[in-house]
């Protein structure tokens, strides 16, 4: 395990990159399980669960309402645009695996993007009678003292994946698939986690998955998660500095 900053030699190799709250943290969004993290104010079960929402869907509102209008204020930094960067380098041979839902790395320009955990600027009916829509409302219903409905009369949910629900088949399959051909072509693999505690699955399995298929593993993380010693290499220090010399990117 060397903590070293020299960048990655990544000719023929593919890239699949996992990054976490933490990669967004320089652009001002607070990570969820750092000192003042999101979950402090909360308990996860209230506002990230089927039954919180349930239970109390205008805190569940009020909770990513807040969220949504924060991250509206927020840009990429370096370490979202490096990893755009790297993309338009390595084209079909990457592939960004987030579980964020902020969007950044969208804005940064990234397009290879899965976004495991859903996507905070988009809300979908309950009873799944259409498809998620595109969605920057701010629902503070206790104000209006309505929550937001759908016309077959269900609820609008943010289509964010929270605990005790499946991810989208279709995300994992992408992954999957991505791992699976480097294996089948034998091809040299790359998995550069980024950002995360590595505490939440299936996001914190797929480090396991990338070494079952021969891939090196690499972490770029604030301090040393509880999973470090699954990564064959860890460059301690903040992904907006590390993620463009580990890259070889100009930013
Ligand atoms: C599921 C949406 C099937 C909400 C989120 C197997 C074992 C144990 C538990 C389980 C398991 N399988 C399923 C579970 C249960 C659960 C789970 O994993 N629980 C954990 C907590 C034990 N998983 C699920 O429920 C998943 N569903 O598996 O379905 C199933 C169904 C029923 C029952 C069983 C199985 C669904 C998981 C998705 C939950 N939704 N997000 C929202 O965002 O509002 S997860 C949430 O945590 C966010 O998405 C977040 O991204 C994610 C992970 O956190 P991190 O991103 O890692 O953020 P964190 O703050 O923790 O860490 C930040 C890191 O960055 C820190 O290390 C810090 O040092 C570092 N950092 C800070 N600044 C910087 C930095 N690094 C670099 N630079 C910096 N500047």
């Amino acid at each position: 395990m060397n903590d070293t900053r020299t960048p990655l030699d990544l000719r023929d190799s593919d890239l699949i990159v996992m990054t976490g709250a933490g990669v967004s943290a320089e652009s001002g969004i607070p990570t969820f399980r750092d000192g003042n993290g999101l979950w402090e104010q909360h308990r996860v079960e209230d506002v990230a669960s089927p039954e919180g929402f349930a239970s109390d869907p205008v805190l569940v509102w009020k909770f990513y309402s807040l969220r949504r209008e924060a991250a509206k204020q927020c840009a990429p930094n370096a370490g979202h645009r490096a990893i755009a960067a790297i993309e338009r380098r390595l084209g079909d041979r990457f592939l960004l695996a987030t579980q964020n839902v902020d969007g950044l790395h969208r804005v940064a320009g990234s397009e290879r993007v899965v976004e495991l955990h859903g996507n905070l600027f988009t809300s979908r009916c309950d009873r799944g009678c259409s498809a998620p829509f595109a969605d920057e409302q701010t629902y503070f219903a206790k104000s209006r003292g309505e929550l937001p409905r759908c016309r077959c009369g269900g609820a609008i949910r943010p289509h964010i994946v929270w605990f005790g629900e499946m991810l989208f088949p279709e995300d994992l399959q992408r992954v999957e698939a991505f791992f699976d051909r480097a294996e089948r072509h034998g091809r040299r693999l790359v998995y550069l986690a980024a950002g995360t505690s590595g505490v939440v699955w299936p996001a914190a399995g797929m480090v396991q998955r990338a070494r079952a298929a021969g891939g090196d593993t690499v972490l770029v993380n604030l301090e040393a998660p509880a999973n470090v010693h699954a990564f064959d290499r860890v460059a301690l220090g903040k992904s907006g500095e590390v993620l463009p010399q580990l890259l070889g990117v100009e930013v």
